[in-house]
């Protein structure tokens, strides 16, 4: 038998399928048995267990339809694996020989294709090209060597458009085996998705059949606020493997901090490659990974900077109402429907702060309560929180930032305030100071000397 085949002996024992249920984000999945490494944490996720069989690492993955808590008070009914949407992170280390089993429990067929990975073509998962598809109830494996380091995904190659839009994606991270001229070491690994959905307020289950008009934009299928912050110490270097399995682009912009955008899917990025950014597009089918040294203490904002991509489910058809008086007209339509209320009549803020009855399952347009009143965002937002005090390897949620006296912005009492200074008069360009000359433009020709 070739070295390469699939060993018949190893496939009669499948391992036991482990299944979480809990949408929070799981401690580092520290490995106890094959290579070491430096385990990463996946956002409101969790990293799949395996076992080892005579050197080879098995993990099983199992296709189902799961619930997925996408914020509190917001449930969907997603696909996903492993009880989850999206599935667990696989971690293996380069020169690893991996063996995942894959059960379909779906209603339909499916395939998992390995994004970005080196391998067997027939290894690859595309339904009908490179393998015939896995029916429901049935179980097929993949078998190859992790051969390169870096962050994949992976995803099914079968009616992709509805299993995608149901959820169904995970991450795969292939550490390096030994120390890698182009993979720093680093404190804090953090990997997510970005996956959209379009789930109306009060439904549960996304529709399937939307090319462009997603209302649901999220990181690892949770919506702010209901997505972890990642907790980091002061002067840590942190990392961030981000995955786009949606239709769009997402320009993720992270505050306080300069990034360097370190890998993609193709690898590591060489150093003459790199610069340094605070907002990189990460495109569909694309990763990017982002490195900085986390300097600054304090709660930075980071976030998709497509500011549609920061609000939850929302009505599209609402019109803009900014400058536009209602009192004549509220005044006649509450005679009728007493109720009535007028929104963005002062722009859309006052959105996040009424207390407006929402449908049982969905999650506020714009929300999040700071230490400072409403955030007013929803979608792909979350906080890197940089602490002095944070102990190495701990992720809890160190609570709000103590800003040092004097450093918040803050309002001044204007009637008490000092009288206003007038500006210094800044000449116009073409003009010397204070002299006031006109210039003029003459005509080629024109010189009298
Ligand atoms: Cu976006």
């Amino acid at each position: 038998m070739a070295a390469a085949a699939i060993s018949r002996v190893a496939m009669a024992a499948l391992p036991e399928p482990v299944t979480q249920n809990s949408p929070a984000t799981m401690p580092p999945l520290v490995p106890n048995t094959g290579r070491p490494y430096n385990p990463v944490v996946t956002l409101n996720g969790w990293t799949l267990p395996w076992r080892m069989n005579q050197g080879v690492k098995e993990f099983h993955l199992v296709a189902e339809p799961v619930v997925r808590e996408m914020a509190p008070g917001f449930k969907a009914h997603l696909w996903g694996y492993n009880g989850q949407s999206p599935g667990p992170t696989i971690e293996v280390v380069e020169g690893d020989r991996v063996r995942i089993f894959v059960t379909n429990k779906l209603p339909e067929h499916t395939s998992i294709h390995w994004h970005g990975q080196r391998l067997p073509n027939g290894m690859d998962g595309v339904s009908g090209l490179t393998q015939p598809s896995i029916k429901p109830g049935k179980t097929f494996v993949y078998e190859f060597e992790a051969r390169r380091p870096g962050t994949f995904m992976y995803h099914p190659h079968a009616d992709e458009m509805t299993q995608m839009a149901m959820g169904m994606m995970g991450m795969w991270v292939t550490h390096p085996k030994a120390r890698h001229p182009l993979i720093d070491d680093v404190q804090r690994d953090f990997c997510f998705l970005l996956s959209g959905y379009d789930i109306d307020p009060g439904s549960y289950t996304p529709k399937i059949m939307t090319m462009l008009d997603f209302n649901i934009w999220s990181w690892n299928s949770r919506v702010f606020p209901g997505i972890d912050s990642f907790n980091v110490r002061l002067n840590d270097k942190v990392r961030f493997r981000i995955g786009n399995l949606t239709m769009t682009n997402h320009p993720i912009h992270l505050h306080g901090h300069e990034f360097m955008v370190t890998g993609t899917d193709g690898g590591p990025t060489p150093k003459s490659a790199r610069w340094l950014e605070v907002t990189t597009d990460i495109a569909v089918g694309q990763m990017r990974q982002l490195e900085f040294v986390a300097d600054e203490e304090g709660d930075w904002a980071m976030h998709c900077h497509k500011s549609h991509h920061t609000m939850n489910a929302m009505g599209h058809n609402v019109p803009t109402m900014i400058g536009v008086d209602h009192s004549g007209l509220t005044r006649k339509i509450t005679r009728l429907i007493p109720d009535y209320m007028v929104m963005g009549e002062r722009g859309m803020a006052d959105m996040a702060e009424m207390e407006m009855e929402l449908p049982v399952n969905t999650a506020p347009m714009m929300t999040g309560q700071g230490p400072f009143g409403s955030v007013e965002m929803g979608g792909m937002f979350s906080m890197v929180k940089v602490r002095k005090d944070q102990k190495p390897g701990d992720y809890s949620d160190p609570g709000w930032y103590a800003h040092p006296p004097g450093t918040i912005a803050s309002p001044i009492d204007v009637a008490n305030a000092p009288p206003i200074v007038a500006a210094p008069v800044t000449p116009a360009v073409g003009e010397s100071q204070g002299s006031g000359v006109e210039v003029r433009v003459q005509r080629p020709g024109s010189h009298k000397h």
